[in-house]
C-alpha cells in the first residue's frame, strides 16, 4: 500500500494579511501530490486548521482542499474505525484521509472540535484515541491515532490510552506533540514527552506540532516529522529544508519525500556584533537581505528574517539601529522580520525578562487559561473539574453554567 503523509496545514493562517492565501495554496499542492501519486490512504497529524474555531473563509478553504481527495479515484481500500469497544466501517469517497487533531484545533472534551464536523461530512475520518484499520488485498495498515493535548497533560494522555500494535498489519501511531528531545533547553513547561516514552512495537510513528521535517531510526521503529506545508514561525530550523509531503510504501518502508513546487521560501540569519556601530549593523544586514535574495529560487517573494545580537559601540542604544529604511528598501522584494537584541550596561535582559517575552508570544486566551489554572490550584477546587471548558464558558459569558459545574465539582 502507499501511505500519504502531510501535515500542520495550518488553514486561515495570516487571514487578512501578507500572507493570507498561502495557506491554502501550498497545501492544496501538498494534497495533489499525494493524489497525482495515487496513494491508497492518507494520513494528517494534526493542525489541519490554524483555529479551534475556524472561521467561515477557512471552512471554504477546508473544503476546496479537501475536494481534491475526495474526488479523486478510489484507492480501493476499506477503512474502519475501532474506538473502545464500537468498532464502524468509514463511508468515504476518493482517498480516505485519516487525521487527528492538532494543538490548534483541541477543545474541551466535552465539544465537538472542527475535525470531529469534518468527519460528519464524510471528508475526513477523525482519529483520535482510536484506531483506524485500512485493508486492501492481502495488505493491512493499523493507525492508531491522538490528538494534540496541552503539553503538560500529552504523557499522561498517552499512558492512559496504551495502544498496542496490531498482529499482521503495518503499524503507525500519530500524533501531535513535542518532545524534550526536540528542546534548544530543558523546559518541563514546553514538553513532557520525551522519544523514550513512546509506545513500543510500531514501526512507524508520526508526529505533527514541529514543523520541520526530519527523519529517525528508533530501534526498528521509523520516527518521522513530516513538517508543516507552511512556514508559520521563521525558525532556523524550518528554512532549511523546503516544505512538503511524504509517501510510505508499507512493503518496503522506504519514505520518500515530494517538495511543494510553489512555495514561499524562508531564510532565516542571526548576525553577531561586537562594539558595532548602528551604520556597520545596518549596512551587515542589508547585504545579509541581498544574498538571501539571491538565494531565492522561488516565484513569490522570500521570508526574511534576520536578528542582530551583541553589542554597540559605548554611546549607542539599540534604538539607534533603525530598520525602517531597510524595510522600505524591499518591500517589494521580501517580507522582513528584522529583529534587534543587544546587550547594553544599562538593559541588561534577565532570564526572567526573556521568559516574560516569551509568554507574551502566547495568544491572550492561553495566558487567561494559564492565570485560571494558576489561580484554581490556590483554591479547594484544584483540578477538580476540566479547567479549559470553565474557561471557554467564562470568555462565552456563560456564568450560569459554570456555577453549575463548580456546584457540582464542590460535592466530589
Ligand atoms: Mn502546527
Amino acid at each position: 500500500m502507499k501511505v500519504g503523509i502531510f501535515s500542520d496545514t495550518h488553514l486561515g493562517f495570516s487571514a487578512g494579511g501578507k500572507r493570507s492565501g498561502d495557506a491554502l495554496m501550498q497545501a492544496k499542492q501538498a494534497l495533489q501530490i499525494l493524489v497525482n501519486e495515487r496513494v491508497d490512504c492518507i494520513i494528517m497529524a494534526g493542525d489541519f486548521f490554524d483555529d479551534g474555531i475556524p472561521t467561515q473563509e477557512s471552512w471554504h478553504d477546508a473544503f476546496e482542499l479537501l475536494e481534491i481527495a475526495n474526488s479523486a479515484a478510489k484507492s480501493g481500500v476499506s477503512v474502519s474505525l475501532e474506538k473502545k469497544e464500537s468498532k464502524s466501517a468509514f463511508d468515504f469517497s476518493g482517498i480516505p484521509i485519516i487525521a487527528i487533531h492538532g494543538t490548534h484545533e483541541h477543545l474541551s472534551k466535552s465539544r465537538k472540535n472542527a475535525l470531529d464536523v469534518l468527519q460528519k461530512a464524510g471528508s475526513l475520518l477523525h482519529v483520535h484515541a482510536a484506531k483506524s484499520v485500512v485493508e486492501k488485498v492481502g495488505d493491512k495498515v493499523a493507525v492508531f491515532g491522538i490528538g494534540g493535548v496541552p503539553e503538560k497533560y500529552a504523557r499522561d494522555a498517552l499512558n492512559a490510552w496504551k495502544p498496542i500494535p496490531e498482529k499482521n498489519a503495518l503499524n503507525v501511531l500519530v500524533l501531535h506533540q513535542s518532545f524534550t528531545d526536540f528542546l534548544p533547553f530543558d523546559d518541563e513547561m514546553t514538553a513532557t514527552l520525551a522519544l523514550e516514552d513512546l509506545p513500543k512495537g510500531f514501526d512507524l510513528v508520526i508526529n505533527g506540532h514541529l514543523h520541520w521535517s526530519l527523519q529517525k531510526q528508533l530501534g526498528t521503529t521509523i520516527f518521522l516529522l513530516p513538517g508543516s506545508t507552511i512556514t508559520t514561525q521563521i525558525k532556523s530550523s524550518e528554512c532549511l529544508k523546503p516544505k512538503g509531503v511524504f509517501i510510505l510504501d508499507s512493503k518496503t518502508m522506504d519514505l520518500e519525500f515530494k517538495e511543494i513546487p510553489e512555495q514561499r521560501k524562508a531564510f532565516h540569519a542571526k548576525l553577531k556584533f561586537e562594539d558595532a556601530r548602528p551604520q556597520k549593523v545596518l549596512a551587515d544586514v542589508e547585504q545579509e537581505i541581498e544574498g538571501f535574495l539571491k538565494q531565492n529560487t522561488g516565484k513569490l517573494e522570500p521570508l526574511i528574517r534576520v536578528k542582530c545580537i551583541g553589542s554597540l559601540e559605548k554611546g549607542f542604544a539599540q534604538s539607534d539601529v533603525n530598520f525602517s529604511g531597510i524595510e522600505k528598501k524591499f518591500s517589494e522584494k521580501a517580507l522582513l522580520s528584522l529583529d534587534k537584541n543587544f546587550d547594553s550596561a544599562d538593559f541588561k535582559k534577565t532570564i526572567s525578562e526573556l521568559r516574560a517575552l516569551q509568554l507574551e508570544k502566547k495568544s491572550v486566551s492561553a495566558m487567561g487559561l494559564d492565570m485560571l489554572e494558576k489561580k484554581l490550584l490556590e483554591t479547594s477546587f484544584g483540578n477538580a473539574f476540566d479547567v479549559k471548558r470553565i474557561f471557554e464558558l467564562l470568555s462565552e459569558g456563560k456564568t450560569e453554567d459554570v456555577e453549575q459545574i463548580l456546584k457540582a465539582a464542590r460535592k466530589n
